[in-house]
């Protein structure tokens, strides 16, 4: 999912290239807005969290584009291609250390596994929508 920060910026273009380029397909794409609820059940896991209000209200901000991606070993080819969540620790040349602004608007979202991709990915697409 392009986050906000990196959508205002224009950058959704040269983070599609790059997810292209490393060989990833895209299996559904859309332009879309959460409202802060909706941003609150998309990131349930870190209610606890100290960040969770401000990262639902930036969340909810400005558009998103959320993706499903196909490739074999995705979810971990994915994390290397964004880099770390720290934009100050993401490895150069990733997409967080090229785009981010910061550890919250930090440009871009991956599933951390199998599981949670197919959660996430029911979150924004139903399976009516033609893929
Ligand atoms: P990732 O997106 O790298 O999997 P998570 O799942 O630990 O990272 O965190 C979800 C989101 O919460 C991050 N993308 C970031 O926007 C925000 N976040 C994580 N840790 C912090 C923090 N310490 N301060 C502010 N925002 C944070």
């Amino acid at each position: 999912m392009i986050k906000p920060d990196a959508f205002a910026a224009s950058n959704s273009g040269a983070i599609i290239k790059m997810i292209e380029e490393a060989g990833f397909k895209i299996i559904a794409m859309k332009k879309t807005l959460l409202t802060k609820d909706r941003a609150g059940q998309f990131y349930e896991v870190h209610k606890e969290r100290p960040f969770y209000n401000d990262l639902t209200t930036y969340m909810s901000s400005g558009a998103i584009i959320p993706m499903i991606l196909e490739k074999e070993n995705a979810v971990e080819d994915f994390r290397k291609l964004i880099g770390a969540t720290n934009p100050k620790e993401a490895a150069p040349g990733t997409i967080r250390a090229l785009f981010a602004e910061s550890i919250e608007a930090n440009a871009i979202h991956g599933s951390d596994s199998d599981e949670n991709a197919t959660i996430e990915g029911s979150f924004f697409f139903s399976n009516t929508e033609q893929f």
